[in-house]
This record gives structure tokens, sequence and C-alpha cells, in this order.
């Protein structure tokens, strides 16, 4: 047990996946000091005050503090910026995205040296490859929350066709948070056997399946406008892994070494940020992977 209060910044906590962040940190009733930042002063003393009337039920705390505090925090996390538009590709924020979050980097300076930077704004990957370099933090130190709400989104699904909770189902989707996604089927499994010999998935349109999961946001924001429920809690889950120096598994967006790229494989999760786990995929998802590694680059340099 850490001797003083953790303390996470959620930049950008006025908006809503922000404030569905902060909230889903409240309600998993861990003791954490939690700090509500955004460009709209307003907005974030707003929403820490709503927060913080359910933190009466919880250890937890909310209050609106400021970029140079954010600095100071354990964990920050950032979803400030623009959002996709309808039927918008998630790359496409680039443009707008890319000097709202060197300008945030830049007001928090000087960053705690241990502190663990979580990126959610998209494009995500590519958002959390700039913050790393102008952040100054290690590799690890710098992660985003990745396919992780993608990998949720399979795993609901493949429950509702099995008929087994999703926490029993290991599988995932792996590469870009974007359009070039891909299921890593040759490593998913179920009860310590192979998930793509299930019974019940005999007939099932597996590729009509990965494409309903890497298209769910579409069609949320086609309805609603935004997506941030969802998002909110696995960012919340990543955070307190990295609180509590868990270890959970999780699909992060992390520095993998042998593509020298941030993308999603299952990441090792704690106070350190990330580390990639060994993937043993099979040629064709190892072809896919490449292909998301390169399109990453590609982005990332031209910024
Ligand atoms: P929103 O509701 O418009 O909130 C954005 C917030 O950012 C607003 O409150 C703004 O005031 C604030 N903001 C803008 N500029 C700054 C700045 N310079 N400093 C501080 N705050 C600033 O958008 P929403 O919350 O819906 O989305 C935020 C980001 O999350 C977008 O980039 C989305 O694309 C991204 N998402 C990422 C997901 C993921 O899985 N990684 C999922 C959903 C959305």
């Amino acid at each position: 047990m850490p001797l003083t209060t953790p303390k996470v910044a959620v930049i950008g906590g006025g908006g809503n996946v922000g404030s569905a962040t902060a909230f889903s940190l409240v309600t998993m009733k861990f003791p954490v000091s939690i700090l509500i930042v955004d460009v709209d002063e307003d907005l974030a003393r707003g929403q820490a005050l709503d927060i913080n009337d359910a933190a009466f039920l919880s250890p937890a705390t909310c209050a609106a503090g400021t970029f140079q505090e954010a600095g100071q925090c354990d964990v920050i996390i950032i979803t400030a910026g623009a959002r996709q538009r309808p039927n918008e590709p998630r790359s496409e924020l680039i443009g707008r995205n890319y000097t709202i979050i060197n300008s945030i980097m830049e007001k928090m300076q000087p960053i705690k040296s241990s502190a663990v930077i979580l990126m959610v704004s998209n494009p995500v990957d590519i958002l959390t490859a700039i913050s790393q370099k102008t952040s100054g933090l290690p590799k690890n130190q710098v992660i985003g929350s990745g396919t992780f709400l993608d990998s949720g989104r399979l795993r609901n699904e493949l429950s509702r066709i099995l008929g087994i909770s999703p926490s029993s189902i290991h599988s995932g989707t792996l590469g870009e948070h974007g359009d070039s996604q891909f299921v890593g089927w040759s490593i998913s499994s179920v009860g310590g056997t192979p998930l793509l010999g299930h019974p019940k998935l005999k007939g099932v349109d597996l590729q009509k399946l990965e494409k309903e999961v890497s298209r769910k946001a579409y069609s949320i924001i086609e309805a609603k406008g935004s997506t941030y429920y969802g998002v909110g809690l696995h960012v919340a889950h990543i955070a307190r892994s990295i609180l509590g120096d868990e270890s959970k598994v999780y699909p992060v967006c992390n520095y993998v070494e042998e593509y020298d790229c941030y993308l999603s494989v299952p990441a090792i999760v704690g106070a350190h940020g990330a580390s990639p786990l060994p993937l043993r995929l099979n040629e064709e998802e190892t072809e896919k992977l490449k292909t998301a590694a390169e399109k990453i680059k590609s982005f990332c340099d031209m910024y």
C-alpha cells in the first residue's frame, strides 16, 4: 500500500471521455486523488464538483487543477482535443490534435520523472509516440489505451456466441486503434484450448465479426455523436493497474522494439508503465502487424 494517496490527472477532463474516465475511477472504490484539467476552466470545475459528489460513496476524491499540478501526478491521462465526426477515420484527427497535445506537454513541464502518461486522444497510437518524444519520459512510461476497448468489444461479441463469460475468453484486437486493426485469432484461447476449434464458432463469419468490432465506434458516433462510457471504464482499469502495480496484461498501445513503433500488443501494465509480451502470431497476422506498424510510423515521420 502506498503511504500517500496516488494522484491521477485527467487532461481534457471537462469533455465526455475525460469525465467518464474520472467518474469510472471514483466508482472503482480505491483511494485516488483525481485532478480534472481542461482548457475550459469552468467546465473542469463543474465536472470536478459533480464527480466529487459521487466520491462521498468512495475513497476517491476529485478536484479541478492546473497543467503544472497535472505534471506532478503519478498517472497523467490525456483525453483533450477534437473527436471524430461521423464516418471520419481516427487518423484524420492528427491535424487538429497534434498542436493541442504538444501544448499540453509544454504546459506540464517539468513532468515528474516517475509519472506514466496514458494517452486516449485520437489518433492514439500516433499521439502516444509524439508525446513520448515531447515529454522526455522513457518509452515504457508513455502508453496509450490502444485496442483495449476494441478487445472488450470483441470479447463481448464472442461471449454472446459462445455463452461464456467475456473475462474467460482470451482474445484481442491488435495493431492500430484504427481501421487496420485485426484480431489475433491464432493466439486466442478459451479454457486453455485454441478458440478457433470451439464448435460454436463453426459457421460463424469471423471476418464479418472482426469488421463489425472495428466499426463499432462509427455506429455509436453516428447514433449519439461520440463514445465515452466504454472507453472511460477501460482507461480507468489501465490506470488502476499502473497505480496498484497490478501487472495486468492488457492490449495497450506500447513501444515494441522489434517494430521500433508504438502499437497495441498484449503488455504487462504496472507502475513502470507497459512492457510488451513476446508474441507468436501466425504468418498472416504477423504481416498485418507489420502493416499497422508501417502505417503508424509513416504518420509519425510527418510530425
Ligand atoms: P470532447 O467531449 O469534445 O472533450 C474534449 C475536451 O478537451 C474538451 O473539454 C475541451 O475543452 C478539451 N480541450 C481541448 N483543447 C484542450 C487543451 N489544449 N488543453 C486541455 N483541454 C483541452 O471530446 P471527447 O471527450 O468525446 O473525445 C476526446 C478525445 O478522445 C478525442 O480525440 C476522441 O477521438 C478520443 N477518443 C478516444 C477513444 C479511445 O479508445 N482511445 C475512444 C473515444 C474517444
